[in-house]
């Protein structure tokens, strides 16, 4: 198929992009290269050195023979381009990555709230106006999350995908509904989430537009066995405050002798899935779209549940570091119990990837391998969800000296 990645310079796209081209797919990625200003505001890098586009673009033609095409444009604001682009490609498929996806860096800052808003909305928003206006009619891959649902809102019955039957009480009885599942963000970034659903739900009805919403839960590992076959491929490792998601946080901060940074109790339930289950995820998703008229379809897109304390305790032990019980940053739930359906990628043959010593070795031995990229007073999550809540010191200001820590030890 001719799909265009969009967002597929960062974490999820570029290993994606890879993937899809080396399964013999026609890829262009679009990307402005945000992500990476925004590491450049932080004063952070990510762990692993990512090299430039064009750079990692030619080392992929080296290693595959295979050509990936990029265009640098900014989804939210520059939306005749987009449509020149669309004319021009005409792509069969389109897997829409390009969002601020961090939650802290959502609630930074006023200035951090705005940019989410308006770039998340207004990106998904041009998007789908740009294949009305085209008449382009590509399959879209979303990538949503599932902090649309929240987190505990309905206890331990699993959370459904996507819709949720009700009953309306009438004069006449009760009428059946199949709605949206109520949204419930726990951030602006994942209120943004909220907003793409409808419009995905509205464009999907009124111009039939074929769109797929993957719910996805918190990804986690770096490597694939495309970026693996190059070092210049290499993707993406965040483990500051903001962007480190809490798992490869863990892994990361147990390489370098960093107590483990639990946010409260660390009762707080979460879905995960590895980036190779990412990977395949997509495509098994553009190649499974729905039909012309109906209504967006939403997977699903985890593999499994975690308990953040747990996860904490388990790579402690392995790696013989200290928990640390920090106050939370964030207004969420102490506690929550978390139960996901995830039958229609299972159904599509997704084999899932759990948690496993192997490929929790391999996050660990690149985070030790890179251990001398770390500027340890970043690891400290200090977005606050509200002015004047509490953050915790750094625990650490150098890395120590010493050999690096893998699960193997
Ligand atoms: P990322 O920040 O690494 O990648 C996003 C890419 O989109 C970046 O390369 C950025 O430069 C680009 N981009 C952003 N705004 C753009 C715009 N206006 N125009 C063009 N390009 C733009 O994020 P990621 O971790 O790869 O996440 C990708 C998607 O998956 C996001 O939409 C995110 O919400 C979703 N998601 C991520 C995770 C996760 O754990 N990483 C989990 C669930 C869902
Ligand atoms: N947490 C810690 N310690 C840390 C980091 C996080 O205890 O060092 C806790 C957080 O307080 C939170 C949980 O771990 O309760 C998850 O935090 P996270 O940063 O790993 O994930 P989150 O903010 O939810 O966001 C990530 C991605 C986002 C995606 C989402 C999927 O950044 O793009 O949408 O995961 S989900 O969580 O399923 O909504």
């Amino acid at each position: 198929m001719r799909v265009l990645v969009l967002g597929g310079d960062g974490f999820c796209g570029w290993p994606t992009s890879l993937y899809l081209s080396d399964r013999g797919h026609d890829i262009t990625i679009i990307d402005n290269l945000s992500r990476r200003k925004i590491d450049i505001d932080l004063e952070v890098e990510s762990l692993t050195p990512i090299r430039p586009i064009s750079e990692r673009l030619r080392a992929w033609k080296e290693v595959s023979g295979k050509e990936i095409g990029f265009i640098s444009l900014d989804l939210a604001t520059e939306y005749d381009r987009l449509v020149a682009v669309l004319q021009d490609l005409r792509p069969e498929a389109i897997v829409h990555f390009a969002e601020q996806r961090a939650a802290p860096y959502s609630m930074r800052s006023t200035a951090t709230k705005r940019y989410t808003v308006d770039n998340n909305v207004r990106a998904t928003h041009n998007l789908l106006t740009a294949l009305v206006d085209t008449g382009i009619d590509a399959a879209l891959a979303h990538l949503g999350t599932m902090g649309v649902y929240g987190y505990g809102w309905s206890g331990t019955a699993p959370i459904p995908e996507g819709y949720l039957t009700v009953k309306v009480p009438t004069p006449d009885g009760e009428l059946e509904r199949e709605i949206l599942h109520p949204a419930n963000p726990g951030s602006v970034y994942h209120m943004t989430k909220t907003l793409d659903q409808l419009l995905f739900s509205f464009y999907a009805k009124n111009d039939q537009l074929r769109i797929t919403d993957l719910h996805q839960g918190i990804v986690w590992g770096t490597q694939t066995p495309q970026t693996i076959r190059d070092e210049r491929l290499v993707n993406r490792f965040d483990y500051d405050g903001d962007y480190g998601t809490v798992l490869n946080r863990f892994l990361m901060q147990a390489a370098i002798g960093h107590p483990l940074t639990v946010h409260g109790s660390g009762g707080q339930t979460r879905a995960f899935i590895h980036i190779r289950d990412t990977v395949r995820c997509i495509e098994l998703a553009i190649t499974n779209p729905p039909a012309t008229g109906s209504k967006p379809l939403v997977l699903n897109q985890v593999t499994e549940v975690h308990r953040v304390v747990e996860l904490a305790k388990m790579v402690a032990d392995r790696m013989g570091v200290e928990v640390a019980y920090l106050p939370n940053p964030r207004q969420e739930a102490e506690e929550n119990e978390l139960r996901v359906r995830n039958d229609q990628f299972l159904a599509l043959g997704l084999e899932p990837t759990t948690l496993s010593e192997g490929l929790l070795e391999e996050c660990t031995e690149i985070a030790s391998k890179y251990r001398d990229r770390v500027d340890p007073t970043k690891i400290i999550a200090r977005s606050v969800w509200r002015k004047g809540m509490e953050v915790a010191g750094d625990l650490m200001t150098e890395v120590p000296d010493g050999t690096a820590r893998t699960l193997a030890d």
